[in-house]
């Protein structure tokens, strides 16, 4: 064997057991800076890449769950542009060190593009790792607090459920991860490969599948809503049947009353943009709250973007606007509201008065029914609360 090194022939035998060993320190040294990344000491692409492919073999030997979370951070070019590089590089840093510090010790993060990180956690039903992608997300914004404001969106699919390969995880998380974009940033989306469908739609490629494929993909999406079950979801259900009721009242024609009914299923489906802490929140909403939920009828409007159901649409983008002009997104008045928008109108409100939520107990029917009729003219349509008064009554409920 030739000497691996010129000077190794002429070494005693000890020497050249150390130089092997420091030899290989430097070489091993060499390895880890080639899967570092400098800026943030997390993993880099490559050395996040190897580490994910050597967990996903163990969680198959050991039968066990696996997830893989993908982060990017929130209009980070704007930061850049308004701060400067050194300023978008130090909120990096930040990131990474409120990433290690609230991951697990058996969890691995990377940093696998330029304000894109991941992380792979080994062992971990769905729900814990959504909790922990959830955490992280916390701390990115606290860890910002007193800097430039920066929020981060996470996507997060699970080896066996979503992709048994790396490629087809990393796919099924980057397809959350752009769910989570769309539907307003700051949040995590887990993968379900129904809303993936519904944002690709309302991303480009629309209506290629069919319209009834369409509008299962976005009932799924509804009914997505509605498991948040946070309290101001209001129950499609029930709304969806008053609103069939009230336009089988005003004899309507049956295509009419149909559509009406599937715009009840839909009508709540732009929440899916307004944050949880929003929705969930037991104080009095502030004024930026508000501004989140005001904006959910132009996000329905942009997720339900299909001529299938562009009059659905046109309704949902309208459900809070009020005769008097005082609603929203446009401040509509009259008769400038579409009828079948001011029927979705009076039975989402007597649906929402009527149940439960986190932030006030429910109304009695009857308690309803009058402010039904306090609001005529005002939040109401006249014709849309009488039609709807007989239908109350023909069901026995009590005025
Ligand atoms: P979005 O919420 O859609 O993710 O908006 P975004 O502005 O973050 O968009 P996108 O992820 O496409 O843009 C990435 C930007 O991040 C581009 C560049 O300005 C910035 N960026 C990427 N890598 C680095 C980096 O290493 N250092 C700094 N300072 N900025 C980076
Ligand atoms: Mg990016
Ligand atoms: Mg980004």
């Amino acid at each position: 064997m030739p000497p691996r090194h010129p000077s190794d022939a002429a070494m005693p035998a000890a020497d050249q057991g150390l130089r092997v060993r420091q030899l290989e320190g430097v070489v091993g040294g060499l390895e880890s800076a080639a899967r570092t990344d400098v800026l943030t000491g997390l993993l880099n692409r490559r050395g996040f890449e190897e580490t994910f492919e050597r967990e996903l073999e163990r969680a198959k030997r050991s039968g066990r769950e696996l997830s893989l979370i993908i982060g990017d951070l929130d209009h980070f070019k704007q930061l850049n542009d308004l701060y400067g590089h050194g300023a978008g590089d130090a909120a990096l840093e930040t990131v990474a060190a409120a990433m290690s510090a609230a991951k697990r010790r058996i969890d691995s993060a990377g940093r696998v593009g330029g304000e894109e990180f991941a992380l792979v956690v080994p062992e971990t039903s769905e729900r814990e790792a959504y909790m922990l992608a959830e955490r992280l997300r916390r701390a990115v914004r606290d860890a910002s607090s007193d800097g430039p404001s920066l929020t981060i969106s996470f996507g997060l699919a699970v080896y066996p459920r979503h992709g048994r390969t790396p490629e087809a995880l990393f796919l099924a998380a980057d397809q959350a991860l752009y769910a989570a974009k769309e539907l307003g940033r700051d949040r995590t989306v887990i993968h379900n490969p129904e809303v993936a469908d519904v944002v690709g739609l309302t991303a480009g490629a629309r209506d290629d599948g069919g319209a009834d494929d369409y509008l299962a993909t976005v009932l799924a999406l509804a009914e997505a809503l509605e498991s948040r079950a946070d309290g101001t979801v209001s129950s499609s259900r029930v709304v969806s049947r008053y609103a069939e009721l009230i336009a089988r009242e005003m004899w309507l024609s049956d295509e009419v009353i149909e559509r009406v009914r599937l715009g009840g299923l839909l009508h709540d489906v732009g929440k899916l943009g307004v944050p949880d802490k929003v929705l969930t929140k037991e104080d009095e909403l502030d004024e930026g709250d508000w501004n989140e939920i005001r904006r959910h009828p132009l996000v329905a409007a942009r997720i339900l973007d299909s001529h299938t159901v562009a009059d659905i649409r046109g309704w949902i983008l309208s459900h809070h606007e009020r005769p008097d002009g005082q609603g929203y997104p446009h401040g509509l008045a009259g008769d400038e509201i579409p009828l079948e928008a001011r029927i979705l109108a009076v039975a989402d409100a007597y649906e929402a008065m009527t149940s439960e939520r986190i932030y006030r107990t429910a109304m009695s029917a009857a308690e309803a029914r009058v402010e039904l009729q306090r609001g005529v003219g005002l939040q109401f349509d006249e014709r849309v609360v009488q039609a709807f008064t007989r239908v109350l009554d023909r069901l026995g409920v009590p005025r």
